[in-house]
């Protein structure tokens, strides 16, 4: 998830780290939370086979965390193995800086709550569900795993120049809402989706949205709704285009972005490939 502060979120942030990293106090999830998290995994697992990416269908039957919530401390050496990526337990949401140094140093932060059984169809802020069910299984992709660690890189460089908002879009528009191509036809990669009931098979099925194909900067200027499904996606070929196009350094990105307008969230231009 993107775009918030940290002023009255929902976490408990009184006994955190200087890194915002909290203990996951494992032992302190109701029987009603673990009862809720199955059902959350039931309703998304039932439609990953037929709308994720392969990436995400393997590490998620590898990982086999449908019975409770899962215990940070017990999936981290498997993570470590895969590719040196840890988890680390977080109150919520953390500021920019602090949310991309953990990504620069292989850490991914998870937050600690889960949502309430009212929640159950649409939450605002990540909670464990989204950030754990969404995020985590592809953290075991080597080339995935790469992306996030330079994209964390170049969100530290990003806020030093100011560029914040077109980094963020980025993330928005692949981490959380990003579509691929497959042998099997479009999937998506997008923990957004991936850990929404409604959006899943939206993304894919629906005539609504625009389907464009991946362009970083196209994408760095396009601004994003949080609090409906998508009206645009961006589709890469896979995971290795998202890793080639942060390899190199963002700030000519920025001089050639700088003072250019802001593409609405519906707009589809001339110059759009769609996929
Ligand atoms: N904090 N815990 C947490 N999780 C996120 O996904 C997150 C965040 N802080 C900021 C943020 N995401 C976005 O602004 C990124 O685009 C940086
Ligand atoms: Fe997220």
């Amino acid at each position: 998830m993107t775009g918030e502060t940290t002023h009255n979120l929902r976490g408990d942030y009184s006994g955190m780290r200087p890194d915002y990293t909290v203990e996951q106090a494992w032992s302190a999830y109701s029987r009603e939370e673990h009862a809720l998290w199955r059902r959350l995994y039931a309703r998304q697992a039932a439609l990953v086979p037929r709308y994720a990416c392969r990436e995400f269908i393997d590490s998620l039957a590898a990982l086999d965390f449908g019975e409770a919530i899962p215990r940070f401390e017990e999936v981290n050496p498997r993570l470590a193995r895969a590719t040196g990526w840890e988890i680390v337990a977080v109150p919520g949401l953390v500021p920019d800086r602090v949310f991309f140094d953990h990504l620069a140093h292989r850490r991914f932060p998870v937050t600690v709550w889960l949502r309430k059984p009212e929640e159950f169809d649409y939450i605002v802020e990540p909670d464990v569900f989204h950030d754990f069910f969404g995020h985590v299984p592809l953290l075991f992709d080597p080339v995935f795993a790469d992306y996030l660690q330079a994209y964390g890189r170049g969100g530290l460089k990003a806020e030093r120049l100011g560029a914040i908002e077109m980094l963020s879009r980025l993330y928005w528009y692949t981490v959380e809402f990003g579509l691929i191509e497959t042998a099997a036809g479009l999937r998506t990669y997008g923990a957004g989706i991936l850990s929404s009931g409604g959006e899943l098979p939206y993304c894919i099925d629906s005539g609504e949205p625009n389907r464009i194909r991946f362009d970083l900067l196209r994408i760095m200027r396009t601004r994003y709704k949080i609090d409906t499904f998508q009206e645009t996606y961006f589709v890469i070929r896979d995971f290795r285009e998202l890793f080639e196009a942060t390899a190199p350094d963002f700030a000519p990105c920025y001089e050639e972005l700088a003072g250019r307008e802001s593409i609405p969230p519906r707009a589809v231009l001339p110059t759009d490939r769609m996929a």
